[in-house]
C-alpha cells in the first residue's frame, strides 16, 4: 500500500481485532539484534513497517493537563510530583471542571485531537472519580478523544471510566522489570501490569510506555519495550519520554543524558516490535533539536504532545511545532469521522445524557 493511499483515520483501526500478523513473542535477544543494526538499516526497516499501517507524513497531536498536581504518596524517583522529594512543585486539589473544560477548548482550538488529563494519585478515590467522569463526558462532548492517567485502578473503577466514554488510559511501566525497584519502591511492575489488564478487560484503549535517561542500561530500555510488545495486545499508544530533569529527585543523581541517535534507535525498535501502535515522542522535546525530532519521526514516531506545558514541565509551544511540521512537510492527523458518527452519539455517561454537538470539528493543520 502506498503511503498516499492511507487515510488519516488509521489509528481508529486499532480499536478493532488485533491483526493476526502482529507478533507477541519477541525475545530480548531478537530485540537487541534489531536495536543494534547499522543505523541506516534499522531506520529503513522501521520505515517499511511504519508505512504498512500509517501515513508517514501524519502526526497525532494530544494536549496534556495536570488536573491534580503534586503531593503524591508514591516515591517515583523521576517525578516532580512525589511528596517525598523537595522539587518545588506545590500540591493542589483536583481542578474545577470549568477550568478543565476551558483548557480542553484551548487545546481543541490549537488543533489537538486528544486531551489527556493527569492526576498525581497512587489510585483515585471513588469521590474523585465522580468528578473525573464528568470531565471525561464533557471533554468528549467537545469532539476530543479523551485520555486520563490516575494511577492504579480496580475493575469497578475501570467500568465507571468506560461508562463515561473514556477512550484511552495512560499507565506507564516506565522501565525494565530489573531496574524498576531502583526507581520506585511503593509499587511493583506487577501492580502496573495488573491495572493495565483491568483497563484492557474493561474495553478502554491502552496508552503505555516509559522513560529513557534515568541511568538505566540499553538492555533495560530494550527489556521495557519487549514487555510492552509481549502483552496479549500491544498498547494502542506507546509514549516514549526522555526524562525531564527535576532538581531534588533521586534520579537527578543517576540520570545520564540520552543522545538523539540512541533515542531514535529505541523509537525504531518500538515501531518494529509494535507495528500498529502509535508511538509518541512524549516528554523531552524541549531539549531536542528540530533535527533530533525529525530523526525520531523518520524512525517511526507519529505522535506528540502539543501545548507549552506537559504536567509540570515545559514543552515546545504550538508555533514552534507548527513551524517544524511545516518545514518537514508533515501535518497533524485529524480525528476519524467514525468518532463523529458513532462515539459522540453513543455515550452512556455516569448517569448523564445530553445532546452532543458535532459541528466545529474541522481538522486543523498547524
Ligand atoms: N500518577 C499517575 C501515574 O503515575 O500513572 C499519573 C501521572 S504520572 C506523572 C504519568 C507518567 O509521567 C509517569 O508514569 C512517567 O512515565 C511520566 N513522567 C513523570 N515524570 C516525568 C519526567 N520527569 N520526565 C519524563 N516523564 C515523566
Ligand atoms: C506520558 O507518558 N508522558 C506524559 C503523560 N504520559 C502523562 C507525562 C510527562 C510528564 C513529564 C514531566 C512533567 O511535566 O511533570
Ligand atoms: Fe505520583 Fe505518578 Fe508522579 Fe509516581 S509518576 S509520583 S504515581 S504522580
Amino acid at each position: 500500500m502506498s503511503p498516499s493511499s492511507l487515510s488519516s483515520d488509521l489509528p481508529a483501526k486499532q480499536a478493532g481485532a488485533p491483526r493476526p500478523d502482529l507478533r507477541h513473542d519477541w525475545t530480548e535477544a531478537e530485540a537487541r539484534s534489531l536495536h543494534d543494526l547499522p543505523f541506516p538499516e534499522l531506520l529503513f526497516r522501521a520505515q517499511e513497517v511504519h508505512r504498512q499501517s500509517f501515513n508517514p507524513a501524519e502526526i497525532e497531536t494530544a494536549t496534556l493537563l495536570s488536573i491534580k498536581t503534586g503531593g503524591c504518596p508514591e516515591d517515583c524517583g523521576y517525578c516532580s510530583q512525589s511528596a517525598k522529594w523537595k522539587t518545588g512543585v506545590k500540591a493542589s486539589k483536583l481542578m474545577q471542571i470549568e477550568r478543565v473544560l476551558a483548557e480542553a477548548r484551548r487545546a481543541k482550538a490549537g488543533g489537538a485531537t486528544r486531551f489527556c488529563m493527569g492526576a498525581a494519585w497512587r489510585s483515585p478515590k471513588d469521590r474523585d472519580l465522580d468528578a473525573v467522569c464528568a470531565m471525561i463526558e464533557d471533554v468528549k462532548a467537545m469532539g476530543l478523544e479523551t485520555c486520563v492517567t490516575l494511577g492504579m485502578l480496580t475493575p469497578p473503577q475501570v467500568e465507571r471510566l468506560a461508562g463515561a466514554g473514556l477512550d484511552y488510559y495512560n499507565h506507564n511501566i516506565d522501565t525494565s522489570r530489573d531496574f524498576y525497584p531502583e526507581i520506585i519502591t511503593t509499587r511493583t511492575m506487577d501492580d502496573r501490569l495488573e491495572t493495565l489488564a483491568h483497563v484492557r478487560a474493561g474495553g478502554i484503549k491502552v496508552c503505555c510506555g516509559g522513560i529513557v535517561g534515568m541511568g538505566e542500561s540499553v538492555d533495560d530500555r530494550i527489556s521495557m519495550l519487549v514487555t510492552l510488545a509481549t502483552l496479549e495486545r500491544h498498547p494502542e499508544s506507546v509514549p516514549l519520554n526522555m526524562w525531564q530533569k527535576i532538581e531534588g529527585t533521586p534520579v537527578m543523581r543517576k540520570a545520564e543524558p540520552t543522545g538523539a541517535i540512541a533515542f531514535a534507535r529505541l523509537v525504531a525498535l518500538a515501531r518494529i516490535l509494535m507495528p500498529q501502535s502509535v508511538v509518541r515522542l512524549s516528554a523531552g522535546r524541549s531539549a531536542m533539536s528540530d533535527e533530533a525530532q525529525a530523526l525520531c519521526f523518520l524512525a517511526g514516531a507519529n505522535s506528540i504532545f502539543t501545548g507549552d506545558v506537559l504536567l509540570t514541565t515545559g514543552n515546545p509551544d504550538r508555533d514552534e511545532d507548527a513551524k517544524l511540521l511545516n518545514e518537514l512537510g508533515m501535518r497533524a492527523m485529524t480525528l476519524p469521522s467514525r468518532l463523529r458518527d458513532h462515539d459522540l452519539t453513543s455515550l452512556s455517561h455516569c448517569g448523564r445524557r445530553r445532546a452532543i454537538p458535532t459541528d466545529g470539528f474541522a481538522s486543523k493543520t498547524p
